[in-house]
């Protein structure tokens, strides 16, 4: 896999440029808080991972959720790849099959393959990503048990069935993760980072435990990419392609919108 056991509530990562500019860039931003703590490179046989905090050291039997953020979650750069030199994704169209039959037209039939923004725009219609701007990935609960199998939560009330079932029905729970969300916006809303990055692929990492902490982090750089200056991004202007929005604020005003609703008022 990509992560190796570190010591001293610390975690390795396969090494990743694109990461390690973001997490070093996050170090000295006002998201610092909200990001695990990065602490260069180091070598394991021969591989190279980046070091940073793990998360989950200061939990007791936690529960954790993954909620990749954005609208969009491949690269522009991945769609002018995939116009200029297709390359048809058999493991792609067998994910896809696999999920739902009916899913490939006539001709990616005939040739066993899709391409991957293909792909990608299908699990975000599939989801909620595309109407909301954040999908729900995955849920492992104090109990060891784990589910990943969101890639069908689209709607509004399954998402909310996924997040009550996640905190157990405690609303303590929820009332922590909905402060911790609505500080992260308006730490967001004032990052320099934010403004000048396009965000895809990365993921809010909630963790929480039976002693009634609540956390949420920014995590996953791998695809997240500096704009050339002077360019900057909104995160809530619909993606036109060429305006690299990515609608991260956007999933997260609805994120919070949907945690608000589930407290009693
Ligand atoms: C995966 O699809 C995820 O979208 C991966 O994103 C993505 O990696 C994979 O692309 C894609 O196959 P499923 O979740 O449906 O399996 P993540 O890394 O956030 O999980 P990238 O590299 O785009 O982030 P490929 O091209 O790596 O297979
Ligand atoms: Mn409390």
């Amino acid at each position: 896999g990509n992560f190796q056991a570190g010591e001293y509530g610390r975690l390795l990562k396969r090494f990743c440029e694109c990461e390690q500019q973001c997490l070093q860039k996050l170090m000295k931003d006002v998201l610092q808080p909200y990001v695990p703590t990065y602490h260069g490179v180091v070598q394991r046989d021969n591989q190279d991972y980046n070091l940073m905090d793990d998360l989950l050291a200061e939990f007791d039997s936690p529960s954790i959720m993954d909620c990749k953020m954005g609208s969009r979650t491949y690269l522009e750069e991945e769609l002018m790849k995939a116009r200029e030199r297709p390359r048809l994704r058999k493991d792609m169209y067998e994910k896809m099959v696999a999920v739902d039959p009916s899913a490939p037209t006539e001709q990616e039939r005939a040739q066993q393959g899709v391409l991957k923004p293909r792909y990608m725009q299908w699990r975000e219609t599939l989801s909620s990503t595309a109407t909301m701007g954040f999908r729900i990935e995955g849920i492992k609960k104090a109990d060891g048990t784990c589910n990943t199998n969101f890639k069908k939560t689209r709607k509004r009330e399954q998402v909310m069935q996924a997040l009550e079932d996640f905190v157990h029905g405690n609303t303590h729970i929820l009332k922590h993760y909905l402060q911790r969300l609505e500080e992260l916006r308006s730490v967001l809303e004032k990052s320099a980072f934010l403004r000048t990055h396009e965000v895809v692929g990365s993921s809010l990492l909630f963790v929480h435990d039976a002693s009634g902490k609540a956390k949420v982090w920014m995590i996953d750089f791998g695809k997240t990419v500096p704009l050339p200056a002077p360019q900057t991004l909104d995160h809530r202007s619909p993606w036109v392609e060429g305006n690299r929005e990515d609608g991260y604020l956007w999933g997260l005003d609805n994120l919070i919108d949907i945690f608000s609703s589930m407290l009693p008022q």
